[in-house]
């Protein structure tokens, strides 16, 4: 496919400058306890498979029961969106869940926005290549940040975002209530919000789907060693973290730690780090919501509930809203 299938539009001068560095970022994170590491780090190359591989795996129920309700509720979608629909992916879709809704849809035209150009511009010709018919465009942009849409798009029919897979769960309530807000200013009235949401559930389920017996997960959260070791020269070893991801109820949440298997020190460029035996580096979370505690959040952000989905056992829900 050549780059003439898609219209492209760059909002990032420099992607460098829109997202602060691994380096930045483990030393601001990691120089004293409460040590941390910023989950966006997780998906290099080699992330982005051990995340794919994460989504086959059996406890990890998300991806594939939100393909089984986007799949049941398609006619519903269908009636609700109508003809003449700019879907908006955010994050945009090496998933199999916008083919499923573009082959059912039939959209005018297809937006996908994503920070990373290389992985934007490969994944929308792919899309573009395997859907003459639709009118593809990439937009290279922060969608965690304000975003004016280009004129072009903005004045289209009826734009929907699309944002599934729950990864507005990987945002604390109040940045996740922020971004809606933002993407709320980004859409016209009568534009559309098609988002997908893991429920509060039974412990047991959750902390089954981030412990998976193969050990895929544990992999993933290691990757972020691997990262500080091969791009950052840091002498440390994956071998010597432990994986660790439980269900805070209080907040709920699931958390992911890389626990410390012994006393060791590293250096992060010019920087010495110490860590103790037992100590953790907390890097990432993952909210679970109600309907009730998602729908006020998004009411927040200026969205109204048209209509929501979800499984038989309500293990995760997809929600509709317009502005
Ligand atoms: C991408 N995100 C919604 C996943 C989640 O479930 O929070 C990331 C993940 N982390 C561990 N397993 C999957």
């Amino acid at each position: 496919a050549s780059a003439s299938h898609i219209h492209f539009h760059d909002l990032l001068a420099d992607s460098h400058t829109a997202t602060s560095s691994l380096l930045e970022d483990a030393l601001q994170g990691l120089s004293e306890p409460p040590r941390t590491l910023p989950p966006k780090h997780f998906y290099d190359q080699r992330g982005s498979e051990l995340f794919d591989r994460i989504c086959e795996q059996p406890e990890y129920y998300p991806t594939r029961t939100e393909e089984s309700i986007l799949e049941q509720a398609l006619p519903t979608i269908a009636k609700h969106l109508g003809q003449e629909t700019t879907l908006i992916e955010l994050g945009s879709g090496a998933s199999r869940k916008i083919r499923l809704l573009l082959n059912a849809l039939r959209p005018q035209r297809y937006v996908g926005i994503d920070i990373s150009r290389d992985f934007l511009i490969d994944s929308t010709e792919q899309l573009a290549a395997d859907h003459p018919w639709l009118d593809v465009h990439a937009l290279c942009a922060d969608f965690t940040t304000p975003l004016t849409l280009p004129a072009q798009l903005a004045n289209s029919e009826r734009p929907v975002a699309f944002f599934p897979g729950s990864s507005i769960g990987n945002f604390a309530p109040d940045e996740a209530s922020v971004m809606l807000g933002h993407l709320r200013n980004m859409l016209p009235v009568g534009g559309g919000l098609l988002i997908g949401v893991d429920m509060i559930k039974s412990p047991a389920i959750l902390e089954a789907a981030y412990n998976d017996a193969a050990g895929v997960t544990a992999e993933f959260n290691r990757n972020l060693i691997c990262r500080l070791r091969d791009e950052l020269g840091a002498e440390i070893d994956p071998a010597d973290f432990d994986h660790r991801a439980f269900y805070n109820s209080d907040v709920c949440r699931i958390e992911m730690h890389l626990v410390s298997r012994r006393d060791q020190r590293f250096m992060l460029g010019e920087t010495p780090i110490a860590l103790q035996q037992g100590e953790s580096i907390h890097t990432e979370d993952s909210w679970k919501y109600s309907d009730a505690s998602f729908e006020e959040m998004a009411g927040q952000a200026g969205f109204a509930p048209v209509e929501s989905w979800h499984d038989p056992e309500g293990l995760f829900g997809v929600y509709y809203f317009t502005r």
